[in-house]
């Protein structure tokens, strides 16, 4: 496996870590800021749409080999996505078969738990960013006597998007000329842009039909060789890369209807039962999609391979009755269908498109799968067909990597060990010297590295069954005696690993295979333990919040003593209570609280704030810091350094150690 990360060293091992991942094919579609793209050219850094409904960071990209069994699901409008048996969608379990369900309970959904009728969920973007004017530049050709100079900036209201969408539907651009081609009968249309085109950038068309006799076609043409530039570099430059400037999506739905207006008009057309757009561009398919959705329309999206001359083509069809007619209404069609809305069909709620599994196949596959680890708090990313979203140990490796990257840490100097679970998967995901030891003991395995090497950067990683239930005495220890080291708690609530029982940080209530009923034992409160038993760095992330987390561990990795970073890591396969939405309302940032991390009594009362407010109220950041001596410092063979670097007593020496302590 390849984790590509931005490091100066490369930290990563290529080794395929067990965490359930969300693995497609790559050339599944992610929807990208500012496009749509295969996820195997999508870059760390760039921005792709969340199930949230917002563009966020990819903090990595993942790929591995993969050979097996994979799943092919297909929704109700959107098509189909082959994931890896373990691939997590987020959505919605039916709960009555042929009916609708009243409430949308969404989840995270392994490909291979989906049955026929369960729901996808598709975001729709819902931000709202308006402009009031488009700046318009160009190179001023002081040769080009012939091109009238154009306005330095135009407003952006509904007659400038429907030229945009009459252009990027029927227009192209050849050198000086700018030409709309049109059916020789849309004399409405061709009027139109004659009129849009004199009021906005006070150029005059003229329409010819100069090409064949047979030929129905008509063209308005406009000469200028600076709006043909601001033309081609605003909506593309050829029909295959036609986009929408990606400002437009977010404008409000009010002059998006300005744009839909343009483009239907021009490459769409209204039909008895449907109506239907085709466009030869990707980008611009899943851009009309995302268009309609904020119209509250739901298209189906139909991918037409290439054949014979015919490039591949994508039709987007509107079916439903009520959508048909608010299309019509959009775009200034008469004609309207009456009818009831498709049964069975998508449903739109809270922002987001609820589609209904209507096929899982399943396939054999060798080859790459490819995930993205979002720098977002629900770790999610959208393809063309739904939202996948990733075990939360994905974000900490990618928290873990940001903060060797920037501290720029040896790693040929570095250990990291772990005990076992899911998260005890860390060593093998890194390029540093590891260690994959026993469950529960990775505190005495990293202190005897520690002790032997003092210039070793130690890092634990484990879950929290490992380190706070069978490995919590060690944790004790660990901390009072202040060893100098990092340990990360990957806090998922549950075991992983051994596929979902009540662990140590399970709230009372919690119901799993160990505990059918609901857990009836307090849960554990690592931090107020750990500040307790003389840890000198207490700190607790999320992993939906990479930024903080990583500068978390920074600090600890900086810190001189025992350092503790608890980190709530969403299981989203096993824990269905803890979820990365459910943690998002409640937590808040100490370092935004004004906290005192040098108070250990107030630390304390932060520690145990989340199970005092009955969980309403979690706080994450830095608790508690102390300076004092480590392990090293104090121990009396230790302090003049590792043993290994200090000489061998003689034999004279020995003997009087042995008399002085007789
Ligand atoms: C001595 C011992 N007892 C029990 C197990 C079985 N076991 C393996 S992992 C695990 C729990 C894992 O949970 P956690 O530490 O929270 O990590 P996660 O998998 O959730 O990341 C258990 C009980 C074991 N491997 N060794
Ligand atoms: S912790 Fe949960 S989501 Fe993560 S790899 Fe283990 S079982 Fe999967």
């Amino acid at each position: 496996m390849v984790i590509e990360a931005k490091a100066k060293q490369v930290y990563a091992s290529g080794v395929k870590p067990i965490w359930c991942p969300g693995c497609v094919l790559g050339e599944t579609l992610v929807i990208s800021n500012p496009s749509a793209k295969q996820i195997q050219e999508v870059e760390i850094g760039e921005k792709v749409l969340t199930a949230e409904g917002v563009y966020k960071k990819v903090a990595a990209k993942i790929v591995h080999h993969h050979a097996g069994l994979m799943y092919k699901v297909r929704v109700k409008s959107f098509g189909a996505i082959s994931a890896t048996p373990e691939h997590p969608f987020v959505g919605v379990k039916r709960i009555r078969k042929r009916k609708h369900n009243q409430v949308f309970l969404e989840q995270k959904i392994e490909a291979s738990h989906l049955s026929k009728g369960d729901y996808l969920v598709f975001p729709i973007m819902g931000e709202i960013r308006d402009m009031t004017a488009l700046p318009i530049s160009y190179t001023v050709k002081e040769k080009d006597t012939r091109s009238k100079s154009l306005p330095a900036e135009v407003d952006v209201d509904e007659d400038l998007l429907r030229l945009a969408g009459y252009y990027i539907a029927e227009g192209s651009v050849h050198r000086r000329e700018i030409i709309f081609s049109f059916n020789k009968n849309e004399t409405e249309f061709m009027e139109d842009v004659k009129s849009l085109m004199k009021k906005i950038f006070g150029l005059d068309g003229k329409v010819t039909t100069r090409k064949r006799e047979d030929y129905n076609g008509a063209d308005v043409v406009f000469n200028s060789s600076y709006l043909s530039e601001v033309f081609e570099k605003m909506f593309g430059e050829s029909a295959e890369t036609k986009h929408i400037p990606h400002e437009f999506m977010f404008l409000p739905i009010e002059k998006q209807a300005g744009l839909l207006r343009g483009m239907w008009r021009g490459d769409g057309c209204f039909m008895k039962a449907k109506a239907q757009y085709v466009t030869i561009s990707m980008v611009l398919a899943e851009q009309v999609k995302m268009l309609l959705l904020r119209q509250e329309i739901v298209p189906i999206m139909h991918a037409e391979e290439e054949h014979g001359m015919h490039k591949k083509a994508y039709r987007i069809y509107v079916s439903d009755c009520e959508d048909y007619n608010k299309l019509a209404e959009i775009v200034g069609v008469e004609g309207r269908r009456n009818g009831r809305s498709v049964s069975g069909s998508s449903i739109i709620k809270n922002g987001r498109v609820y589609l209904p599994v209507s096929g899982i196949e399943t396939f054999q596959y060798s080859g790459p799968v490819y995930d993205l680890t979002m720098d977002s708090q629900d770790h999610t990313f959208v393809t063309n067909v739904t939202a996948s979203g990733n075990c939360g140990d994905f974000g900490v490796f990618a928290a873990i990597t940001k903060a060797l990257t920037e501290l720029n840490v040896d790693k040929s100097n570095t250990m990291i060990v772990s005990g076992i679970g899911c998260s005890s998967a860390m060593p093998q995901t890194f390029s540093t010297y590891g260690m994959h030891s026993l469950h529960g003991r990775l505190l005495p395995v990293a202190s005897g590295a520690r002790l032997a090497n003092h210039d070793l950067t130690v890092i634990g990683t484990g879950g929290d069954g490992d380190g706070y239930g069978i490995g919590v005495g060690h944790l004790i220890h660990t901390a009072r005696r202040n060893i100098n080291m990092t340990y990360i708690v990957m806090d998922n609530e549950t075991y992983g690993l051994t596929t979902g029982q009540t662990s140590p940080t399970a709230m009372m209530g919690h119901k799993t295979k160990s505990t059918p009923f609901g857990a009836i034992e307090m849960p554990i409160s690592p931090l107020a333990l750990a500040i307790s038993a003389g840890a000198s760095y207490v700190a607790r992330g999320f992993s939906g919040d990479i930024a903080q987390l990583s500068s978390l561990i920074k600090g600890a990795i900086e810190h001189k003593g025992f350092s503790l970073v608890d980190v709530f890591s969403p299981c989203v396969t096993f824990n269905h209570d803890n979820t990365y939405e459910w943690f998002r309302p409640r937590i808040y940032k100490l370092d935004e609280a004004n906290h005192d991390t040098s108070n250990l009594v107030l630390a304390l009362g932060k520690a145990v704030e989340d199970a005092q407010t009955n969980w309403e109220k979690i706080p994450t950041g830095l608790f508690y810091k102390n300076e004092r001596p480590t392990y090293e410092d104090l121990d009396i063979a230790l302090k003049n350094g590792p043993l290994v670097k200090q000489p061998l007593p003689g034999k004279e020496q020995v003997l009087k150690i042995l008399e002085e302590n007789r």
